[in-house]
């Protein structure tokens, strides 16, 4: 991992992280500074030019200040320039990762090594935008491209493929094999679009250029961007693994379920206990993973995701349904009290519903009444309609499998 030109910087490194004191430890991370820049060999191999080697709003200034009547040509550079300069130069980006070495008890050389390798990628920035202002949030159109007849024939050969597993999962952690068969299949369609981002990559951008324009997120960025550290760290237990290899989505979620490090960490299991935690090659791990996730975020066995259900007519009563959004926050009681008409089976739910709302642009919205089973779904998505087609992509792929019986 480390090479030769990089030994004056780690040994200083090293010495700033053996060091308890924070001045000893800024005069280093300066110290380290003047020397890591000319030595990164990972960042000079693929370097074309030598406005890469400036940070990336120096790039944008010499760009333009050599043509600046050729302003598209030097946009063009610009962005290049960008797109492969590295975070090696940068204060911010190696003091977080002595930070994130001394956290975890890590290797500051391998940290700051795979840091100063990772490149910004303008594609992230660009799909973390929000959609543009006024785009309709449609639950039908959304629904159509998750639940749709290739989707549902790749889920019914997955099924078929892992039923032992699924079964197994549903035994142990009460999530039935609808559930986890709907979600890897809106995640990556059983692990075809697993996404073709380098996770340092994707991480680093969000962590340390997040975009303006939406709502900051890079503290949650740089938390997982530690985490991929702590997930490819080798302990006694594994053997670890190359972060600079690890291949995700525009937001650094990884294999089959599309978890962000964090969450590997936290909730992947070996479910075939074959010593390894697979989540881009092995199902069974993906299984296993998915439902313990599910199961940690309060999955109640053996309880339904939720209940149709014909909204209050009054717009107060509505309204009163609708405030805690899809937190499940009245029993089927309240809801009756408030002009909600449930089902028979739902109004002997033993347990607290939400209205959930799912709007179909310019048409009438849908409603449902989701449970703590619904919400531990959007635990895994924070989204209502993902939570949805999760449920309404599993049934259909069940419904198959349960009429070829
Ligand atoms: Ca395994």
């Amino acid at each position: 991992m480390t090479t030769n030109p990089m030994r004056a910087a780690r040994k200083l490194l090293l010495a700033a992280c053996a060091s308890t004191t924070t001045t000893a430890t800024a005069t280093v991370i300066a110290i380290a500074l003047l020397l890591l820049p000319a030595s990164m060999p990972a960042a000079a191999a693929t370097t074309t030019s030598t406005a890469s080697k400036a940070s990336p709003k120096k790039a944008k200034h010499a760009a333009k200040a050599k043509k600046p009547k050729a302003s598209r040509i030097a946009a063009a550079r610009a962005d290049a320039a960008k797109d492969e300069a590295s975070y090696a130069q940068r204060d911010d980006v190696i003091r977080f990762g002595i930070e994130v070495a001394e956290r975890n008890g890590l290797d500051p050389a391998w940290v700051l090594a795979a840091l100063s390798a990772a490149r910004y990628q303008p594609s992230v920035v660009k799909y973390i935008m929000p959609p543009p202002a006024g785009t309709a949030k449609n639950w039908a159109a959304y629904r159509e491209r998750f639940v749709e007849p290739r989707r549902i024939r790749a889920g019914v050969a997955f099924w078929r493929a892992n039923e032992g597993w699924l079964l197994r999962a549903e035994d142990i952690y009460g999530v039935p094999p609808e559930i986890v068969v709907g979600i890897i299949g809106v995640e990556t369609i059983y692990g075809e679009q697993m996404g073709n981002f380098r996770v340092i990559d994707a991480l680093a951008t969000l962590a340390f250029d997040f975009p303006a324009g939406r709502k900051d997120r890079s503290a949650f960025f740089r938390d997982e961007l530690e985490q991929l550290f702590v997930q490819c760290h080798a302990t006694s237990e594994h053997t670890g693994c190359d972060p600079l290899a690890q291949k995700g989505s525009f937001a650094g979620a990884q294999g089959m379920p599309q978890f962000m490090p964090g969450s590997v960490n936290k909730y992947a299991v070996d479910f075939d206990a074959d010593g390894r935690i697979d989540l881009r090659e092995s199902s069974a791990d993906v299984i296993g993973s998915v439902a313990h996730y599910l199961a940690a975020f309060g999955w109640q066995r053996g309880q339904p995701t939720r209940y149709e259900v014909a909204v209050p007519v009054d717009a107060s009563d509505r309204a009163l349904l609708l405030v805690p959004d899809i937190l499940p926050t009245f029993s089927a009681a309240q809801f009756a009290e408030h002009g909600a008409r449930l089902p028979a089976e739902a109004q002997r739910h033993d347990g607290l519903l939400a209205l959930v709302e799912l709007q179909n642009g310019d048409a009438a919205p849908s409603y449902v009444a989701g449970t703590a089973n619904f919400y531990a779904i959007t635990r895994y998505n924070w989204s209502s309609y993902y939570a949805m087609a999760v449920i309404d992509l599993g049934e259909a792929v069940k419904r198959q499998i349960d009429a070829a019986r």
